[in-house]
């Protein structure tokens, strides 16, 4: 099922002429209304009619998380504060948080691109869906719940947290879709069981996780685990929030970026050029229709490639392949570049360890030393010492065969890593401290 059967399916060059006249309208309200990015196109010497085709965006200079620390709270927004209605932050673990505004229009924008989300990952009007990202400054909350209401299903806005209660909705409104981080799912489900229920005998088709990096190992897990049909959604607040792309349940390979509304490309994060479809670099947005809070080539830091190939769910749009991870995550351990979701994938090939970890970097005198702490399952924690000395060294030798450098590692008892309510937290960094 495709919600927008118009826009979603649109052949290339009538969505390439929709995205060049959206772009050029975009420019000519943010160089009109906000003095950050008159200021950038004056540096570069630009003016918005400069921009005559989608190729010369690539002239535009980018936008940083910087910038928008830089402009705080609301120096980034293109309209009145009288047209604002909605006001979110990103979660900010590092420092500020990034604020942004929407219009009643951008709201919206948001739930038809929620709505056609939620059906490109299941939904139907006629689902009941248990949201349990968190309502608030985060956006997965709302965002999901406008969605829902615009397609017509019903919605549970039961949010992140009071784990207990929510096994009990769960069990008594026999919701069909459950909307969370993968990682509180994988909480969710040890609780159901520690209270005697199998998640998997639960109502639920399909469950619509992000907001964090997960493997295709950490989804099989969790598929094994809950009885459904784990999908993959994306979104960051500084574009719009969850629904800027999403795997459709047919394929469940890449994401289909809205591009209607989001222009996507791919950049070398070193030199900054413009890369090709099909090669790894980060993610760069543009806004087209935003009216509070547009972005112009915003750096996302996250890493992926873009998979413009047919799709057998008739979505036109690009695909955006499973985010491995931030930039600002990847470890550099010994010159070797690793990403935390790359060592969840080691960790969930091996039987008895579970799919809680933790990866802590310190500094040893000039060289970073990479802990990996690992929960193992009740069953192997029962064992003899000798067969858990052997899980320790069969973890050691894996991480070292898949990346070429050794990691400490850690097993723990099963339970003892903190559980996360939203975005997981698997990396404690020392050496900053
Ligand atoms: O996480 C929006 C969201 C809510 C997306 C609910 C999906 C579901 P922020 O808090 O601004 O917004 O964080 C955005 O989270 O730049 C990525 O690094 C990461 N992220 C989001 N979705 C995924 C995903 C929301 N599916 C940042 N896979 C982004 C990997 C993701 N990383």
């Amino acid at each position: 099922m495709i919600y927008n059967m118009e826009y979603e399916t649109l052949p290339r060059e009538a969505l390439e002429a929709i995205q060049l006249r959206r772009l050029q309208t975009t420019l000519d309200r943010v160089y009109a209304t906000v003095p950050f990015y008159r200021k950038r196109f004056e540096e570069a010497g630009l003016r918005p009619v400069d921009i005559k085709s989608l190729e010369d965006l690539s002239r535009i200079p980018f936008t940083t998380k910087q910038d928008l620390r830089d402009n705080y709270p609301f120096g980034m927004f293109a309209v009145p504060m009288d047209n604002v209605v909605r006001i979110h932050a990103s979660s900010g673990t590092t420092g500020q948080p990034t604020v942004v505004g929407y219009t009643s229009r951008d709201i919206g924008t948001w739930a038809e691109l929620m709505a056609r989300s939620l059906v490109a990952g299941g939904g139907t009007s006629g689902d009941i869906i248990h949201n349990a990202y968190g309502y608030g400054l985060f956006t997965g909350g709302l965002g999901v719940h406008y969605g829902a209401e615009r397609l017509g299903a019903s919605v549970i806005p039961v949010s992140g947290g009071n784990t207990k209660r929510q096994v009990m909705i769960m069990k008594d409104f026999g919701p069909t879709i459950l909307t969370a981080t993968p990682s509180y799912t994988l909480h969710l489900a040890e609780v159901a069981q520690d209270l005697g229920i199998d998640f998997a005998d639960l109502n639920f088709k399909f469950g619509i996780f992000g907001a964090e990096p997960w493997s295709e190992k950490m989804r099989a897990e969790i598929e094994r685990k809950c009885g459904l049909s784990a999908i993959d959604i994306y979104g960051l607040s500084e574009v719009i929030g969850p629904g800027v792309a999403i795997e459709c349940h047919e394929a469940k390979k890449g994401l289909h970026i809205f591009e209607d509304h989001f222009i996507a490309e791919i950049i070398n994060p070193d030199t900054g050029e413009v890369l090709p479809y099909g090669e790894m670099g980060e993610l760069v947005f543009t806004s087209i229709t935003k009216e509070a809070f547009p972005v112009i080539r915003y750096r996302t830091r996250d890493i992926t490639r873009l998979q413009p190939e047919a799709c057998v769910c008739g979505r036109t749009f690009v695909r955006m392949e499973k985010v491995s991870g931030r930039s600002d995550d990847m470890l550099i351990i010994r010159g070797v570049n690793v990403f935390p979701s790359q060592i969840e994938s080691v960790l969930m090939e091996i039987d008895g360890v579970e799919p809680h970890y933790q990866l802590v970097v310190d500094r040893v005198g000039n060289l970073d030393v990479l802990t990996v702490m690992v929960e193992v399952g009740e069953e192997a924690f029962s064992d003899e010492v000798k067969k858990l000395q052997t899980l320790e060294r069969t973890i050691t030798k894996n991480i070292k065969d898949y990346f070429g450098v050794s990691a400490k590692v850690k097993l723990a008892e099963p339970k003892s890593i903190a559980r996360s309510e939203g975005k997981a937290v698997r990396v404690i960094d020392n050496r900053k401290l």
